[in-house]
């Protein structure tokens, strides 16, 4: 039964207030959410399966393996690195998999478009250009959907290619990081390919040295963020508008009363995208009236709400932990959902209310909901026979409770293409300001806080880490549910400058910007990819990405995709920092993630539980990467006037931020 928790082992406290408000009606008292799950269970996790020494990957076992114990090693005589190295890698793999299955239904529908089978358009054809440079495609006279048709084709057949030359958007790395992956031989070849290939090496009796399962789970990664995941971010940008800073809110509060509350919850945004062309319709406006509505409200949840939050300005109502919550207010008429992150549960919760769960993907059923396949061939009409759907729920809906006063402003859209302008304006586009402003310390680094929310740890646990980091003059840039939480704490706005140090401060109150800049869904962590390889590029950060003082975390990871992005980011040479990962029973292995593989790639893993521990390391390796840089010595300030300025050429040494007069600068 739903309660306001107060505590148990294994959970943490509900800190939220629309959480709270929602929980404690008496509308959502026979409402049973994960909450209650977590405390009926206690600690019951598995101690074999929370450290990753239970091997069920053959049916001699399964077999539980204590480190250092002789008889308590597998049947086939696997030890506990090998085993505990397998799993991690299988994870690598079924997040990889996650994120390429995706990519290609973005691609398949991206094609549809440039062939006007979709009631979508090409967008952004400066991107498009762009792109078409990167796969060689010429743009010449010809039109873009012609242009979109080749590119989209290049882009589906690095699924399945076979030869060994490595994918396209490798290409973009920095040069010594394309250089060391060569070095190492982990160029990822083919999406689908390196998934396969991982999946066989960790089959029995295959591959048994951890270190070259780790190799083989790095190039899997490397699929993801520079393959599936950067080509998906990519080609739906193009097909629906690279994402610019806009004004939206989040939180429960953006259920309306008077209009028939549909969320969209899953990944994909084609079908999110059509449901908000199909919600303009008058024909559904009409409909929702005629059964007492005043409109249609559509509201996110998960990632496929932060795509459409990015570039349409829709509201998030949920991330991942308010899934059920958001079903609990009673006022909605439909949870429409795709793929990926979706709880069984929900299926369960809406049973007690008018809710109906839509499935609306031939990958993903579930038992108790209403399945309406979306045919990308038929965009629209599948998109409005899912709203005539929810709409004719409305006048069933019964007692119901919106949590009003949570709602909170956010900016957000900030693609790696608007930091540009954002920070060096219009006429002058470019990472420098940025890059200047790192070297002269009024930002001190950048910090990635991405991915999930998850029950193990207080669902503040974002909040109480962005705050130190913004204490700490480090810019934060966000994306996934952990965007949605900064979001609900009212930190995704220019407004949010107030929590910053001074000088962090003083940036962002200049430019405008939020401290905390949201980049978008999951597979937009390949924006982060191209926006730390544009640091490198611009110069005074080091010739690499593990040179750059920046660090990523997913401090309330729940998926498995997570972990696929935490490898790429490693093996791209940025480090990160979880809440745990299932691998302290391995110790060998267990010390390569944490602290080895930063031989191999300059970046390892980090693994602490509260959310000011994950802060203080953050800060300590920013720190430490500056001082590598020799950034951190004190330097003598003079007064620069705008003759002095302009003497230093374009860019360097200047710090613009979009101020004109007399200003202190360090050299
Ligand atoms: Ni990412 Fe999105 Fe949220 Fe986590 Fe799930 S929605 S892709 S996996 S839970 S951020």
């Amino acid at each position: 039964m739903a309660t306001s928790k107060t505590g148990c082992e294994g959970c943490a406290d509900i800190t939220c207030p629309s959480t709270k408000l929602v929980l404690g009606q008496d509308i959502a008292k026979n409402v049973t959410t994960a909450y209650d799950r977590i405390q009926a269970r206690g600690m019951a996790a598995c101690l074999f399966g929370s450290k990753g020494t239970c091997c069920r990957n053959c049916n001699m076992g399964p077999c539980q393996i204590i480190d250092g114990v002789d008889d308590m090693i597998g049947v086939c005589g696997a030890t506990a690195d090998t085993v505990a190295a397998r799993n991690f890698a299988r994870t690598v793999a079924a997040g990889a998999a996650a994120h390429g299955d995706h990519a290609r239904e973005m691609i398949k529908g991206f094609i549809e478009t440039a062939k006007g089978n979709s009631p979508h358009q090409i967008q952004d054809v400066e991107k498009l250009h762009a792109l078409a440079k990167v796969f060689e495609v010429d743009t010449v006279d010809r039109d873009k959907n012609e242009i979109a048709l080749e590119l989209g084709e290049k882009a589906l057949a690095e699924f399945g290619s076979q030869d060994d030359t490595g994918l396209t958007m490798l290409k973009r790395a920095p040069k010594k990081r394309q250089e060391l992956w060569k070095k190492l031989g982990v160029e990822p070849r083919g999406v689908d390919r390196e998934v396969v290939e991982m999946m066989h090496r960790t089959h029995m009796g295959v591959d048994q040295e951890y270190k070259n399962i780790m190799l083989q789970a790095s190039r899997c990664a490397l699929s993801d963020g520079w393959g599936s995941s950067m080509l998906s971010t990519e080609l739906t940008d193009i097909m629906f508008g690279t994402p610019v800073p806009r004004r939206s809110t989040v939180d429960l509060g953006v259920l309306k009363s008077d209009h028939v509350n549909i969320t969209v919850h899953g990944h994909e945004p084609l079908l999110a995208e059509s449901l908000c062309i199909a919600a303009q319709d008058p024909e559904m406006i009409a409909l929702a009236k005629k059964q007492g509505a005043k409109g249609i409200n559509l509201a996110g949840v998960c990632c496929t709400g932060n795509e459409i939050l990015m570039r349409r300005g829709i509201p998030v109502a949920a991330g991942f932990i308010q899934q059920e919550i958001v079903l609990a207010t009673g006022a909605v008429e439909a949870m429409v959902v795709d793929v990926q992150c979706v709880m069984q549960s929900v299926a369960e919760v809406a049973k007690s209310f008018h809710t109906d769960i839509i499935t609306t993907n031939y990958r993903a059923k579930m038992t108790g909901a209403v399945h309406i396949q979306f045919e990308e061939h038929a965009a629209l009409n599948s998109a409005k026979e899912i709203l005539t759907h929810a709409i004719k729920n409305y006048k069933k809906r019964g007692k119901f409770f919106i949590p009003q006063e949570t709602k909170l402003d956010v900016v957000v859209g900030f693609s790696h293409e608007t930091i540009n302008y954002m920070l060096g304006g219009r006429f002058r586009a470019s990472y420098r300001p940025l890059n200047d402003n790192i070297i002269n310390g009024r930002i001190r680094g950048v910090a990635a806080i991405v991915g999930c929310d998850n029950f193990k740890l207080a669902d503040d646990s974002h909040e109480i880490i962005v705050r130190e980091l913004l204490k700490n003059n480090i810019l934060v840039l966000a994306t996934g549910c952990a965007a949605t939480a900064l979001g609900r704490a009212g930190l995704v706005n220019p407004e949010a400058a107030k929590y910053c140090g001074d000088s962090l401060r003083e940036v962002c109150e200049t430019v405008g910007m939020p401290p905390v800049l949201h980049m978008g869904s999951c597979v937009d962590n390949s924006r982060l990819l191209i926006a730390l390889t544009q640091m490198v590029n611009q110069g005074g950060l080091g010739e690499d990405i593990s040179e750059v003082p920046a660090i990523g975390t997913a401090p309330m990871w729940m998926s498995e995709k997570a972990v696929a992005i935490g490898q790429y980011f490693v093996a791209s040479g940025a480090q990160v920092v979880f809440q745990d990962l299932a691998t302290s029973g391995a110790k060998a292995f267990n010390n390569y993630l944490l602290e080895d593989m930063m031989g191999t790639y300059g970046a390892h893993w980090n693994v602490a539980k509260d959310p000011k521990e994950i802060a203080r390391i953050m800060i300590e390796k920013i720190e430490a990467k500056r001082d590598a840089l020799g950034i951190n010595k004190k330097k003598e300030r003079v007064l620069f006037d705008m003759n002095m300025r302009r003497d230093l050429g374009d860019g360097h040494g200047l710090t613009d931020v979009g101020c004109h007069g007399p200003e202190v600068v360090e050299r």
